[in-house]
């Protein structure tokens, strides 16, 4: 992969460095990241849809958490390639779920930013809560976030948590990636 076609991306080696582009580039560092997904994907294989409906929204959570500080808890994992892109290792994609290469999912021993592994879906928010309700207990102002999708939040773990984190006063933001899209179309009241 020519790193010319990606002028912007390739001087971000972590998040601390986007933090400083405007709103304007952040834009084209969105551009870039897109193209760079779909390059890397096309050439190793792996999620692509899911990832693409994570750039935008990649790109605003690290410009404006302070991540690693503040933790990001992705649920499934399987839209986190932009995340790992933005967080140093961009070079590494093309080992994307090969042995000895990147996982396609968080995992907490390849990186810091990496807060919860995961693969099984619907456990963001629980694990979010528990970040959160830690950070307050140890008087720390990081914070959290869990960002799950329309398919995952069907779960009735997902439920649990929000019933939990309801009646709490824990520092916790939760995003719900409404896609319209699970593992295929979508089925059930909930979606409705
Ligand atoms: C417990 C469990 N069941 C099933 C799966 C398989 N699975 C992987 S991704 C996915 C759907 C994800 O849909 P959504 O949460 O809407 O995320 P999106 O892909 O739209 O970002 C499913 C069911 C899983 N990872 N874990």
């Amino acid at each position: 992969m020519s790193t010319n076609s990606y002028p912007l991306l390739q001087t971000v080696e972590s998040p601390a460095d986007m933090r400083r582009f405007s709103r304007a580039q952040l834009k084209t560092l969105a551009a870039e990241l897109r193209s760079y997904v779909l390059d890397s994907v096309s050439r190793t294989g792996g999620h692509l849809s899911s990832n693409l409906g994570t750039v935008e929204l990649t790109v605003a959570l690290h410009a404006v958490f302070n991540t690693p500080y503040d933790r990001l808890v992705w649920d499934v994992g399987h839209q986190t390639y932009p995340h790992k892109i933005l967080t140093g290792r961009r070079d590494r994609m093309p080992s994307l779920r090969q042995l000895g290469g990147l996982s396609g999912f968080p995992l907490r021993s390849e990186s810091e930013y990496d807060t919860f592994g995961t693969a099984h879906s619907s456990t963001s928010i629980s694990a979010a809560l528990g970040m959160a309700l830690a950070a307050k207990r140890k008087g720390e102002k990081r914070r959290a976030v869990a960002i799950i999708g329309d398919g995952a939040m069907t779960a009735g773990m997902a439920f649990e948590a929000l019933n939990n984190a309801g009646v709490s006063d824990a520092n916790l933001l939760v995003i719900l990636n409404d896609n319209d899209m699970s593992i295929s179309p979508p089925v059930g009241a909930l979606n409705r």
